[in-house]
């Protein structure tokens, strides 16, 4: 806690002094929201439809979108993966209030496993910390920390796509395990790692930050992201969410299509987009992870550039 505490004051440690341990946060805000969602689960999962894995298989070579949570089993087994997972350690959740953070939050919220929140503040570099790289190389937020990883022992996890893939299977939610719905939401999982999410956040800096205004570079990413925004409607025309139910597909894709603005886009053109980012934002799950860390984000992040 002292090495963040140093930081949010404005004394950044340099990589040589940093100790060997774990970034430490300004804040930490412990399994918010979480308790409660994993409560209201119990409950209300419940009293909604089941779909058998071959209800849901049936349904999917239809291309009907499928509503269950295909992870969930029976009610009394979701009630004993509740408690379970109630009872596990809280993840440590690296973090900042961004596109690539919010997937993480969303995620916690809308599966309900415990967390805490280690902010690690982007804005004042902290993502250069070498503590912070220990756990995730490529000096970026997202990454966790599951001190009840696989066999007990601790797990880090950086980018925000493998993050969200271990959540899911961790908790048996959003991720199905039917092969076909599996490999439908890993391509747009994946599509969104390395089309939507670079192209987007291409498109932000260079119409919104660069210090110089470059046409070429304005144009050829605000048209790349048109293109994908187009392939995403196509894809919703005739279901609700990426794979058919909500996965964690969607979850990665809503913080940028929440900025469409910022992207050049306007969704009037992509009624089916339009409608599936309002069920998005529609989802209590959803609003509590975007939520999570707002008061982090001073005036300078978007300055910066930092997305
Ligand atoms: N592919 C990475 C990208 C992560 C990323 O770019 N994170 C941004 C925030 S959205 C960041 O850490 N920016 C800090 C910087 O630009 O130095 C992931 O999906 O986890």
């Amino acid at each position: 806690m002292a090495r963040a505490a140093a930081s949010s004051a404005g004394k950044r440690k340099s990589r040589s002094t940093a100790a060997a341990k774990p970034p430490r946060p300004t804040k930490s805000h412990e399994g918010t929201g979480a308790a409660l969602t994993l409560k209201a689960a119990g409950k209300k999962k419940q009293a909604e439809p089941k779909k058998t894995g071959a209800a849901a298989k049936a349904a999917a070579a239809k291309g009907v979108a499928v509503k269950a949570d295909l992870g969930k089993g029976t009610a009394t087994a979701a009630r004993e993966r509740g408690a379970k997972l109630k009872s596990t350690k809280p993840i440590e959740v690296y973090y900042w209030p961004t596109p690539n953070g919010w997937k993480v939050s969303i995620m916690l919220e809308e599966c309900g496993l415990p967390y805490v929140l280690k902010p690690v503040n982007i804005e004042r570099g902290e993502q250069d910390d070498a503590d912070f790289l220990k756990l995730s190389p490529n000096g970026r937020i997202p990454a966790i920390l599951d001190p009840a990883g696989p066999g007990g022992k601790a797990l880090a996890i950086f980018e925000s796509g493998a993050i969200l893939q271990y959540l899911g299977r961790k908790s048996g939610r959003f991720y199905p395990k039917d092969e076909r719905l599996r490999c439908e939401t890993e391509q747009w999982l994946f599509w969104q790692m390395s089309s939507l999410g670079p192209m987007a956040g291409q498109a932000q800096h260079f119409r919104n930050f660069a210090p110089e205004k470059i046409a070429y570079a304005v144009e050829r990413y605000t048209h790349e992201v048109h293109r994908l925004y187009s392939v995403m409607a196509r894809r919703l025309q005739d279901r609700d969410f990426l794979a058919g139910p909500f996965t964690i597909a969607d979850i990665a894709c809503v913080g940028w299509i929440m900025r469409h603005q910022m992207q050049g886009q306007s969704l009037e053109e992509f009624p089916a987009l339009k409608a599936w980012h309002a069920r998005m934002l529609a989802r209590p799950g959803v609003q509590r992870g975007l939520a999570v860390g707002a008061d982090l984000r001073g005036v300078n992040l978007d300055a910066r550039g930092r997305l």
